[in-house]
């Protein structure tokens, strides 16, 4: 790599400015702003489908109707961060494919299943949150396209948090069975919810280098732990436990302390090797099957009606 071009590439990045996708960039900035930025559409479009599972049976018309319009918004997400990929040269097709193929990865957490209705909530919420607090880091990054999707995705993530909220605290306040469906909940979640920031900073792979280049603005234990200050006093003012004992906030460091997330469970489930990966994917397998023809039918469309024109 040419070292004055990437002396002036670090000097742009160092003064703040934005990078857009005709600008120089070193290969390795190329390739991994497409690796996290398509694990993110990923993890939109297959986010989807734990809570999408739930419209029909949300509670209530209001309950469906905002579910429907969350859902409708994270497949969106995925939409506007696949076109954030494609200006750095991959096609949305190879991303689906990889997808399907298993070859990419995307968010640990939707590899568990949505058993209850108090499930749909967790994820709504709290997901959501952690989702938030990673999202308001990043836009102020140094990729353009990446940064402006971000911004646009942070404004919706806040309606999903409203809702969210409001259906944990409609629960928090209903039946003591409607109480114990959410901490039910959140025992099934805390694991993945821990391991959802990723892997601790001293075993992070890529952490340093998305860093320098100010693609990631913080650490995963950095985001962890603000997302743990930022929600756990949420749940426990709620009146629901976490099943950590060892969970607490250390007064003198500002930090939270908790037991090691089992990253050897984290490492099975974005492999491959979770509870519902397989249905997952098979779900995007056939979808993307089954929306073959209207495809081709508009490629050809396309062709017929525009290509005379130009
Ligand atoms: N799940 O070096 P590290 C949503 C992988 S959707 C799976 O720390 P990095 C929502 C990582 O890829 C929003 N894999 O990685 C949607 C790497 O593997 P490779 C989801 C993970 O990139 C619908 C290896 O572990 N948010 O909220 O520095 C409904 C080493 O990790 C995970 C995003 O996608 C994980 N949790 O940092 C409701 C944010 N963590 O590629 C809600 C965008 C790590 O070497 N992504 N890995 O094979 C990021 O900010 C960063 O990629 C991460 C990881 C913080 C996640």
């Amino acid at each position: 790599e040419d070292p004055e071009k990437l002396a002036a590439f670090e000097a742009r990045i160092a003064r703040g400015e934005k990078i857009e996708p005709a600008d120089w960039m070193p290969q390795l900035y190329r390739k991994q702003l497409i690796r996290m930025i398509e694990q993110h559409a990923h993890s939109e479009i297959i986010g989807a489908l734990p809570e999408g599972t739930w419209i029909t049976r949300a509670p209530g018309f209001k309950r469906k109707l905002a579910l429907m319009a969350k859902v409708q918004d994270e497949v969106g997400h995925a939409q506007l961060l696949y076109s954030a990929a494609e200006t750095l040269g991959k096609t949305r097709e190879q991303m689906i494919q990889d997808l399907i193929s298993g070859k990419s990865k995307y968010s640990n957490i939707f590899n568990y299943p949505a058993f209850t209705w108090a499930d749909a909530c967790f994820i709504s919420w709290l997901v959501d949150a952690g989702a938030i607090v990673n999202q308001l880091a990043n836009v102020k990054g140094s990729y353009g396209p990446y940064c402006r999707a971000l911004d646009r995705i942070c404004a919706e993530e806040s309606f999903h948090l409203k809702y969210g909220h409001h259906c944990v605290i409609y629960l928090a306040a209903g039946t003591p069975k409607q109480r114990e469906m959410f901490q039910e909940a959140i025992n099934r979640w805390w694991a993945p919810m821990m391991h959802f920031f990723g892997p601790a900073d001293k075993i992070s792979a890529h952490t340093q280098v998305l860093m320098n280049w100010k693609v990631k603005m913080a650490t995963n234990d950095d985001t962890r732990n603000q997302f743990l200050d930022m929600y756990v006093p949420k749940i426990w003012e709620l009146g629901f436990t976490i099943p950590d004992p060892a969970l607490r906030k250390n007064t003198e460091t500002g930090r939270w302390e908790y037991t090691e997330p089992d990253w050897e469970e984290f490492k099975r489930v974005i492999n491959g090797d979770g509870p519902c990966n397989k249905e997952r994917l098979e779900v995007r397998r056939v979808a993307e099957t089954r929306g073959r023809w209207v495809r081709e039918a508009l490629r050809s469309a396309t062709m017929k009606y525009v290509e005379p024109l130009v």
